[in-house]
């Protein structure tokens, strides 16, 4: 049986979130550079796996899925341990609370072609893209540390890592690149220590990518 492909970028946080997915639920897989500084996403050929023009791109047991998430979704589904959300209704609202935080809210609005839209045809430079960025970022980040100080669990989707953890670690990760200050949210830094002590968590940082697609 051929190993799961993905069509991965390794700066890309979506793709961040599908390898950490992987690597939890011990898949092994290949992966396939798609270059989104040189436009590669927007090319025909991955396209042609994903209509979007974007990544990732999950070539599994002859299902060719995009969006992290329907991935996610489906790894969870077709491995169910271990889980990424919980069974019980109550605490799996929380988790997908705090999922779609980052991933409804906070992510989109700065993606690659939102920045590039501010800059061309919107004539915003680098300096007032960089704060759009770290405004929607902190006001993201302030909301989710509130809720994981209020719930006081070992990780932000409760006491084992889950959906929420995979999507948190690509975010901040990307806060940094940035160089956001993250002093003011205390919850969310420790649990992202600990989530970079997990094997899994930390295989998947785009520095641990060996093949040509770590950039
Ligand atoms: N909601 C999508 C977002 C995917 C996405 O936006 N991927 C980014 C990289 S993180 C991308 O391909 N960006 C290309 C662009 O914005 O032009 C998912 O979760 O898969």
């Amino acid at each position: 049986m051929a190993l799961p492909l993905l069509h991965d970028y390794a700066l890309s946080s979506a793709c961040y979130r599908v390898r950490i997915g992987l690597n939890l639920k011990r898949l092994a897989y290949a992966r396939v550079t798609v270059d989104l500084l040189k436009d590669e996403h927007r090319a025909a050929a991955n396209r042609a796996v994903n209509p979007q023009g974007i990544v990732p791109t999950l070539e599994i047991d002859g299902h060719v899925i995009g969006q992290s998430l329907a991935i996610l979704d489906y790894l969870d589904a077709r491995d169910p341990e271990p889980r990424f959300v919980p069974r019980d209704a109550a605490a799996r609202a929380r988790v997908l609370q705090k999922m779609l935080a980052v991933a409804a809210d906070i992510h989109p609005v700065n993606n690659l072609r939102i920045r590039r839209y501010l800059a061309d045809p919107l004539g915003q430079d680098d300096a007032a893209v960089t704060e759009w960025q770290c405004h929607w970022m902190c006001e993201g980040l302030a909301a989710l540390e509130a809720m994981a100080a209020a719930d006081g669990t070992a990780f932000l989707s409760g006491e084992t890592p889950g959906l929420a953890d995979i999507c948190l670690v690509p975010q901040l990760f990307n806060a940094r690149r940035i160089e956001l200050d993250l002093a003011s949210y205390p919850e969310l830094c420790r649990i992202d220590a600990a989530l970079g002590t997990i094997d899994a968590f930390a295989a998947a940082h785009p520095d641990r990518l060996t093949s040509p697609a770590a950039c």
